[in-house]
C-alpha cells in the first residue's frame, strides 16, 4: 500500500505551504485536492498578507514575485461621516507593514514551486475519506482517474476548507462547532481599473459598508455589504458602481475609476470555530478549522499560523519522538484563532449597518471617532491589522 508521512486533504494556502514547510525539514507527505490545478489558480479570494505571512512566503522559496509584484502598505483609511482618517500602521507598530497580493497568485506561486521540487501532488481526485484516523496508520481513500487508490499515513491534515470532509470525519460528541451568522453578505468585484486610493479604504456609509482593495495598479478589489439572501442578479454594473460611489463618497474631489467588471460574486458573513482541532493523527488546518469575516482580512492570514504551529510541531515528533507539540495543536492554534476572530468580529461590527437602531448607530460613530483619534485605539487596530507576531514554534508571543 502506497504509504507517506504526511498525507494533506487539500490544496489552498493551508495544504501547499503545509508540504512545502514540511518539505523543508524532509518530511514527506502527499497533497490530493478535489478541484483542477486552473480552477485553484483562478479563485479571487484574499487580497491582504500579513507582516509575519509575506516574510514566511518568502523564508519557504516562494516570495520573489509576491516581493516583486505586491505592494507594500503601511497604513489603511476608515472613511466615515465623508472624511478619511488614515491609520498608520508602520509607524504605530515599529514598521510592520501589510503586502496585497492576492491569493490566487500565491497559489500560482506555491503550485509552481511544488511542481519543480516533486512534491507529490494530485488535482481532481474524487471520493476523499479518511480512515483510522484513532490509530497510528490512518489511512486516505480516493478514486483518481477512475482508480481507487489508498494511501497510508502516519498523519492526516485536513486542509480542505469549510466544505471539506475531513471535520465531518472527526465524531460529534469529540468536537465542539461554535459560530455566528452574520445578518449581511459582501458583494465583491474585480474591475479592470486603477485603484482610486493607493491604500485600502474601508467606509462606514449609513447605507451600508463598503472597501476598496487592489490586487495591482490595474485592478481594482471592490466590496459591497449587501443582504445576507442577496443575488447577484440584484446587481446591475450601473448600481453596483452607483452603490460603491455612493458609500465610499469622501469630501473632495474623488471617486472610483470604472472599468469592466473581470469577477463578481457574493459571499456570506460567518464566524465558525471547530474545537478541538486534532482528532488521533486528524489535525485540521486554516478554514477546515475556522471561518473569520473577511473586514479583517484574515482567513488567509490564520490559515498560515496555523501550519506554521503544525509544522514546527511535526518538526519536533519526527526528529526527536517528541509529541508535546503535537498535543498542544490545537490550544496553540486556538488561542490566536480566538483574538483573531475577535478582532474581526470587532472591526465588522464597526464598519457594517445592521438594523436601524439609532443608539447602536451613535455608538458605532463613537467608536470610529475613538479609533482614529486616540493613539492607544489606533495601536490596537494596527498590531491586529499588520497580524500579531509568532515564536519560532508558531505560537503567540503576546
Ligand atoms: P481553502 O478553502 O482555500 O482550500 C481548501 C482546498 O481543499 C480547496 O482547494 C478545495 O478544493 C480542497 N478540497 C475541499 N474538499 C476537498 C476534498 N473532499 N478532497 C480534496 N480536496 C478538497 N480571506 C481573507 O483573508 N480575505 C478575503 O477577502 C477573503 N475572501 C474570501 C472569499 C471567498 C469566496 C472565500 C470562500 C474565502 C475568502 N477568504 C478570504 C478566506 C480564504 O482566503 C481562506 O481563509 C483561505 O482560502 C483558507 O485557506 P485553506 O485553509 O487552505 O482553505
Ligand atoms: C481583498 O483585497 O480581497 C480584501 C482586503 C481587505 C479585506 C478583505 C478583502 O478586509
Amino acid at each position: 500500500m502506497p504509504r507517506t508521512q504526511v498525507g494533506i486533504i487539500g490544496a489552498g494556502p493551508s495544504g501547499l505551504i503545509l508540504a512545502r514547510m514540511l518539505a523543508q525539514q524532509g518530511i514527506e507527505s502527499v497533497i490530493l485536492e478535489a478541484r483542477s490545478r486552473e480552477y485553484c489558480e483562478q479563485r479571487a479570494r484574499a487580497g491582504v498578507l500579513e507582516h509575519d505571512a509575506a516574510d514566511l512566503l518568502e523564508d519557504i522559496g516562494v516570495g520573489e514575485r509576491m516581493r516583486r509584484e505586491g505592494l507594500v502598505h503601511r497604513g489603511i483609511f476608515l472613511r466615515f461621516g465623508g472624511r478619511d482618517h488614515r491609520i498608520d500602521m508602520a509607524e504605530l507598530t515599529g514598521g510592520r507593514t501589510i503586502t496585497v497580493y492576492g491569493q490566487h497568485e500565491v497559489i500560482k506561486d506555491l503550485i509552481a514551486a511544488a511542481i519543480l521540487d516533486g512534491q507529490p501532488l494530485s488535482f481532481d481526485v474524487d471520493d476523499v475519506s479518511v480512515h483510522d484516523i484513532e490509530t497510528t496508520a490512518p489511512i486516505v481513500r480516493y478514486r483518481e482517474n477512475g482508480e481507487i487508490k489508498t494511501l497510508e499515513c502516519d498523519v492526516v491534515a485536513g486542509c480542505d476548507g469549510f466544505h471539506g470532509v475531513c471535520r465531518p470525519s472527526i465524531p460529534d460528541a469529540a468536537i465542539r462547532s461554535l459560530s455566528r451568522v452574520y445578518p449581511f453578505a459582501w458583494l465583491g468585484i474585480l474591475s479592470a481599473s486603477a485603484p482610486a486610493s493607493d491604500e485600502l479604504v474601508y467606509g462606514r456609509h449609513d447605507r451600508g459598508f463598503a472597501l476598496q482593495s487592489m490586487r495591482s495598479p490595474e485592478i481594482t478589489r471592490l466590496y459591497l455589504q449587501v443582504p445576507p439572501d442577496d443575488t447577484l442578479e440584484n446587481w446591475s454594473d450601473d448600481r453596483i458602481w452607483s452603490e460603491l460611489n455612493t458609500r465610499l463618497s469622501v469630501d473632495g474631489d474623488w471617486s472610483l475609476n470604472q472599468g469592466p467588471i473581470l469577477q463578481r460574486g457574493i459571499t456570506p458573513m460567518r464566524s465558525f470555530v471547530a474545537d478541538p482541532m486534532r482528532f488521533g493523527r486528524l489535525f485540521l488546518v486554516g478554514d477546515a478549522a475556522h471561518i473569520v469575516p473577511p473586514t479583517g482580512a484574515k482567513g488567509m492570514n490564520l490559515a498560515i499560523a496555523d501550519v506554521r504551529v503544525l509544522s514546527s510541531a511535526l518538526g519536533a515528533f519526527y526528529s526527536r519522538n517528541d509529541a508535546r507539540a503535537l498535543d498542544a495543536y490545537s490550544a496553540t492554534c486556538l488561542r490566536r484563532i480566538w483574538k483573531v476572530q475577535r478582532f474581526s468580529a470587532w472591526m465588522t461590527r464597526l464598519l457594517h449597518r445592521s438594523g436601524d437602531d439609532p443608539f447602536s448607530a451613535e455608538l458605532q460613530l463613537a467608536e470610529l471617532d475613538y479609533v482614529t483619534s486616540s493613539r492607544a485605539a489606533s495601536t490596537s487596530l494596527a498590531e491586529n491589522y499588520v497580524g500579531l507576531p509568532f515564536d519560532p514554534a508558531g505560537a503567540l508571543v503576546s
